[in-house]
């Protein structure tokens, strides 16, 4: 156990643990060769939908706070989950939210600005500006525009980069989550051969890379790129995987082989789905009931589909789907699923 509560403070965003729920269904029409088990981490928060970022923000929002600072200033894509989840956490705290939506993907349908992640950012009183740009997990010069913005105005911005990822905490959520599913494991009387995540900013799969490395399963988590710039998003997992095991203490070193990064499912590019993507977003929905979003958790589905259909895994390994968030994007996709 790293212990993480003990050394840093948390502010409490989320509901708790998260329930792990066995997927059994898509395991038997897969031959029933694994186990799937999901961490429902798309049901972690009552804060607008919830995800993967609440759970970083956690170990943020304590220095935003102690900072005095009085505005979340943070970027993504248009349809971005995070800036949704920043949007959501600044108007619990009672703060202001400035955001930066780039042009990621490039979309096809008609209300994709009006609706999902954005529409609900704008509902909770943050400031969006769509800025016309591609896509990149750097930083940005429309996101440091923004910070001097707010400071010329006489506010205190709180610097909160894509993804809550290439920042000094970013990394402390998932490592936490290594801990929690322990906790789970010893309750279920099992524990699990293989986590399998999605990746594109990099500090989700990081905190877990350091998290799981304890009992020697930095390996097992697999991670599965949906950027379609896999080279940066696996040297950005390794580089916030090695701050935030010297941050936590791991006595360990991490390195470039504890990253994998599966890079076949990404394409055609990020955010947008291919045929076998759509069709892994209709099988989990059809055998599980279990929705997943075009950006992010249909490409980690497709892929744990097709690496168990491959044999990847051993006869009876437990795989453990780890569900980030994300559907609130599927609306923004109307036109591609209209017949379903
Ligand atoms: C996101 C990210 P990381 O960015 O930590 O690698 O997580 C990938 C990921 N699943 C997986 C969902 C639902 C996600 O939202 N989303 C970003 C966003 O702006 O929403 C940071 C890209």
């Amino acid at each position: 156990m790293l212990d993480l509560d003990a050394k840093f403070p948390r502010h409490k965003l989320t509901f708790g643990p998260t329930p792990i729920e066995r997927l059994a269904r898509l395991a038997r029409h897969l031959g029933g060769g694994v186990e799937i088990y999901a961490k429902r981490e798309d049901c972690n928060s009552g804060l607008a939908f919830g995800g993967n970022k609440l759970r970083k923000l956690e170990y943020l929002i304590p220095e935003a706070i102690a900072q005095g600072c009085d505005t979340l200033v943070s970027i993504g894509g248009v349809q971005s989950n995070h800036t949704r989840q920043v949007a959501a956490v600044a108007a619990k705290l009672g703060m202001k939210c400035r955001l930066v939506q780039e042009s990621w993907v490039p979309f096809a349908d008609a209300v994709y600005d009006r609706v999902g992640n954005i529409l609900m950012s704008r509902v909770m009183g943050a400031e969006v500006e769509l800025v016309d740009q591609g896509f990149d997990i750097g930083i940005r010069a429309s996101w440091e525009r923004a910070l001097d913005e707010v400071r010329a105005r006489g506010g205190r911005p709180y610097a909160i980069p894509a993804g809550a990822s290439d920042h000094p905490l970013g990394g402390l959520g998932y490592a936490g989550f290594a801990d929690e599913v322990r906790r789970q494991e010893a309750e279920l009387g099992f524990s699990f051969d293989y986590i399998i995540v999605c990746s594109v900013t990099g500090s989700t799969q990081a905190g877990m890379v350091v998290g799981f490395a304890p009992d020697g399963r930095a390996r097992r988590v697999i991670g599965i790129d949906a950027s379609g710039t896999p080279d940066q998003t696996h040297a950005q997992i390794l580089r916030i995987a090695q701050a935030t095991a010297a941050r936590v203490g791991l006595n360990r070193e991490i390195g470039a082989e504890d990253v994998v990064l599966e890079r076949d499912y990404a394409g055609p590019r990020y955010g947008v789905p291919s045929d076998a993507t759509n069709a892994a977003i209709r099988l989990c929905a059809r055998l599980e009931g279990m929705m997943t979003d075009p950006v992010y958790e249909g490409k980690s589905m497709q892929g744990m589909i097709d690496l168990v259909k491959k044999g990847r895994f051993p006869a009876g390994a437990r795989l453990l789907y780890v569900h980030l968030g994300g559907v609130p994007a599927i609306n923004a996709y109307s036109y591609l699923y209209r017949n379903g």
